[in-house]
């Protein structure tokens, strides 16, 4: 039992000396990692939309605040824990309750943290809210494993569609039900470009086939689960064309990117479609040149529509054309 009590003091010293090295040490730890890494968590330049401004400065704000609470209460809690370590000198003063530091201690973090999930509530609100008057409408389906694009035409009408017309033979990979007139002029596109106007709100209208899926959209801060059965929407204002922003990040090769951010699957890799955000003339110059789904569905009935010639070229054609599709 003799030498208990001095062993007990060394350890003591070494114990407060090793709680200050973890502090030096996890400090200098936190700060490289930052150096290190805190230019890939948001590589892809400035926000491009209108909302993503917002949920950027929301992150900094964040950051700032969680990240110098973070350094007072860890200098704090090593640093006493080393500085009123065992000591003859002292004794320690017995200090059990104090219902005014309590509150203190509980009522500002949760102010502070009140404030900032508030923000985080209201542009949820406000992306995942009504779009604003004259804003263009695209659905977007996910399945497994590509996107697949949706435009309501002159309209503006997005028609009517049940999963159990879904026949992509026929022509109809989305369902769409023909004696729905609105239908007739949809746009639809596959995993090509998905196009967007410059400063024109979109409410994206997201849908799933198969399994859950998200729209992920980095560069606009945004993203939305893709459902199966149930429609999810969000709405943004793209701000700088795809031309802007191959300026801004000095890379002729840049495209904005439309990933999955739900692993959904084995070719989850594989659904990435890209983005063109362009000016109106150019907007509608592309719509032009656009086939209404509908119309190739069912080709007879579109306008200018002229039954092939009985020639032997249309008769070859007609003949090898079906065994091509299988
Ligand atoms: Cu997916």
């Amino acid at each position: 039992m003799r030498g208990e009590e001095k062993s007990r003091k060394q350890n003591n010293r070494i114990n407060a000396f090793l709680l200050l090295t973890f502090l030096i040490l996890g400090l200098i730890g936190v700060y490289y990692c930052n150096e290190k890494y805190g230019g890939k968590i948001l590589q892809f330049g400035s926000a491009a939309s209108n909302h993503g401004e917002d949920v950027d400065n929301m992150l900094k704000i964040t950051i700032i605040i969680t990240g110098i609470v973070f350094v007072i209460t860890q200098v704090a809690l090593f640093w006493f824990a080393y500085k009123y370590q065992e000591s003859d000198k002292r004794k320690a003063f017995f200090y059990p309750h104090n219902n005014k530091l309590e509150v203190i201690w509980t009522a500002i973090p949760a102010i502070v943290l009140t404030v900032m999930v508030g923000f985080g509530l209201f542009y949820w609100f406000r992306i995942t809210g009504e779009a604003p008057d004259g804003a263009m409408q695209v659905e977007v389906t996910g399945s497994q494993f590509k996107w697949e694009f949706r435009y309501p035409g002159r309209d503006g009408k997005l028609g009517k569609k049940y999963f159990k017309a879904i026949n992509e033979g026929a022509n109809n990979p989305l369902g769409q039900l023909w004696e729905d007139s609105t239908n007739k002029d949809d746009i639809y596109s596959v995993q090509e470009d998905l196009h967007l106007v410059v400063n024109k709100p979109v409410k994206l209208v997201i849908n799933a086939k198969d399994v859950i899926h998200d729209v992920g959209l980095t560069h606009f801060r945004l993203k939305m689960d893709a459902v199966p059965g149930t429609p999810t929407t969000m709405w943004f204002t793209p701000t700088k064309t795809t031309a802007q922003m191959k300026k801004e990040m000095n890379d002729p090769e840049f495209v904005y990117e439309i990933s999955c951010d739900q692993m959904c699957g084995q070719g989850h890799f594989k659904m990435r479609g890209t983005i063109v955000v362009e000016s109106q003339e150019e907007f509608d110059l592309w719509m032009s040149k656009q086939t209404p789904k509908f119309y190739l569905a069912f080709p007879e009935k579109a306008p200018g529509y002229k039954a092939p010639a009985d020639t032997l070229t249309n008769k070859i054609a007609a003949a090898v054309v079906p065994q091509q599709k299988q």
